[in-house]
């Protein structure tokens, strides 16, 4: 994806890939997620414990190529340009619910002071997400916070939903990268699935509160953000204790998600599978062969994917799959 006539675009470097960048190189990063050990000295650059299946440390390296100025607003440490904001926070709480009601309504502030009208995407990490701590699982307590955030700051709970991550880590606190944007942005839900913030309450009385996926004209090019996706079909978990199924489901999703995004914009005809950048979590790091070989069947020789070890938000998911694409 390193092709520096976009305006807006990602790659995936490795320790050593950055550091042999010169200087000029750094100047039009809007923010890094950095996933596996070894924090950079990058600002804003969050670091995510999820270790890197059969490689080093991966660093997600977002550009925006026009003037970027940088900013602290209470725990967020951002970037932004005339049509971007790229933040990141770490809140430290005994509290996951406290946590991320703390995140979320520091983000959706910083949205409206500095006026971006629509977070893009967000992704979002946290140690033992399957765990459950005073009778509640902590995904159910990261969600609980998420809607208290969005009820006390005045948003919908079903309308501008940002395309979403929530993957637990190994260690490390409550940490959040997004991306919003001035730019109208659109929703795209998945017809094979129950919309999140529909799902019944067997998966928890605050629902989650995301879209599959969000699609936006920047700079003359449609982008296009998929939600970390699940072999899950209406809102049932499909194919419990298959790793290789959970894969092909999860791709069958961002397939229907892909055809939705057309709906909506007919014109984005090189947002396709064999042209998605993904990123892979998978909850037994012993599973990497299985899952790769699958994807490799599904999308082809381009395929273009990194693999993390991560819990997923319900315990019998094996695999989850979240991509970017834009219409170049
Ligand atoms: C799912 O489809 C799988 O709570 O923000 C994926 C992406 C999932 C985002 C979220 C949850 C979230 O329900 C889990």
């Amino acid at each position: 994806m390193k092709q520096h006539h976009k305006r807006f675009w990602v790659e995936h470097l490795t320790p050593h890939q950055y550091a042999l960048m010169p200087n000029n190189w750094y100047k039009d990063i809007i923010g890094i997620i950095n996933y596996g050990n070894t924090k950079i000295n990058f600002t804003p650059s969050i670091l995510i414990s999820t270790p890197v299946l059969n490689e080093n440390d991966i660093y997600e390296v977002w550009h925006d190529n026009s003037p970027l100025q940088q900013g602290q607003y209470a725990n967020i440490s951002y970037r932004c340009s005339e049509k971007l904001l790229f933040g990141g926070v770490t809140i430290i709480n005994e509290s996951l619910k406290i946590a991320t009601k703390t995140a979320y309504r520091e983000i959706l502030a910083l949205q409206d002071t500095l006026n971006y009208t629509a977070i893009l995407r967000i992704w979002n990490y946290f140690p033992a997400i399957n765990k459950e701590t005073d009778g509640i699982e902590r995904y159910r307590q990261f969600n609980i916070g998420r809607q208290d955030a969005l009820l006390d700051c005045g948003r919908s709970l079903t309308e501008n939903l940002p395309a979403a991550s929530v993957l637990g880590t190994t260690s490390g606190n409550l940490s959040i990268a997004f991306i919003a944007a001035r730019t109208e942005v659109i929703n795209i839900e998945n017809p094979r699935q129950v919309s999140s913030y529909n799902y019944p309450p067997q998966y928890g009385l605050r629902p989650p509160a995301f879209s599959r996926a969000s699609l936006i004209n920047l700079y003359d090019n449609y982008i296009l953000f998929i939600s970390g996706t699940a072999s899950i079909v209406g809102y049932n978990t499909l194919h419990i204790g298959d790793v290789v199924k959970q894969t092909i489901e999860s791709m069958n999703n961002i397939s229907a998600v892909i055809a939705e995004a057309k709906r909506h914009i007919a014109t984005v005809v090189n947002i396709q599978l064999t042209n998605l950048l993904y990123k892979v979590y998978i909850r037994h790091a012993a599973d990497i062969q299985l899952v790769k070989s699958t994807l490799q069947n599904y999308v082809g020789d381009s395929l273009q994917a990194i693999y993390l070890q991560a819990d997923i938000c319900r315990a019998d998911l094996l695999v989850e799959i979240e991509a970017y694409v834009d219409n170049f």
